[in-house]
């Protein structure tokens, strides 16, 4: 029995989009939320709704594959997994799936995200898990949505978009800190 959504399923809940969800968000637990929810929240940026569950590849095995069976069913295009430690949700998901899945390796006190880096990258020829970086997972939500607009021009523009602002966005400080010389521009924005 899958459990239900944590916190929503955003894009009819959280996050305004209205389209239905194409990408499953799960991690293996509650505690890597405050990292995953970045993914769901870039996403939903782009318009594209995503539903976010807890489930673990070690805790709740079978759910996790009741789930990529059922989402798959449904039309979901991609599915993002992070987990910390022996990271092995991307991995499991990828197994019982044909849709990319975007693997993100979450951050811990102990080996600061290694272990999880190496046991989601680190997959057998012929299982692949697009690993993104440790807590990397706003970019997962953008490679998903990168993903999603191969097959639709509308999105696409959207993600040009997107990384005109950002460019537009970096031009604009460095404009700034020419102007000001680094010392000022530190201290205007706090950074000493
Ligand atoms: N985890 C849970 N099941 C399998 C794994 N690898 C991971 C979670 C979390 C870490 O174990 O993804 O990053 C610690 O989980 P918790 O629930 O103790 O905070």
């Amino acid at each position: 029995m899958v459990n239900k959504p944590l916190v929503g399923t955003f894009g009819s809940g959280d996050l305004s989009t209205s389209s239905p969800p194409l990408v499953g968000i799960l991690m293996g637990s509650d505690s890597d939320l405050s990292v995953m929810s970045e993914a769901a929240k870039v996403l939903s940026e782009f318009g594209i709704g995503s539903e976010v569950h807890t489930l673990s590849a070690h805790r709740t095995p079978e759910a996790v594959v009741e789930y990529v069976k059922a989402s798959e069913a449904s039309g979901y295009k991609v599915f993002i997994c992070g987990a910390g430690g022996a990271a092995h949700l991307a991995g499991v998901v990828a197994a019982h799936t044909a849709l990319p899945v975007i693997g993100v390796p979450i951050m811990n006190k102990t080996t600061a995200g290694v272990d999880a880096l190496f046991a989601t990258a680190q997959m057998p020829p012929g299982v692949p898990v697009a690993t993104v970086a440790i807590n990397g997972a706003k970019n997962a939500g953008i490679l998903a949505a990168q993903i999603i607009a191969t097959s639709d021009n509308t999105l696409q523009s959207k993600v040009f978009e997107y990384k005109k602002r950002m460019a537009a966005d970096v031009l604009k400080k460095n404009g700034e800190l020419q102007d000001k010389g680094f010392r000022k521009y530190l201290e205007d924005h706090g950074l000493i």
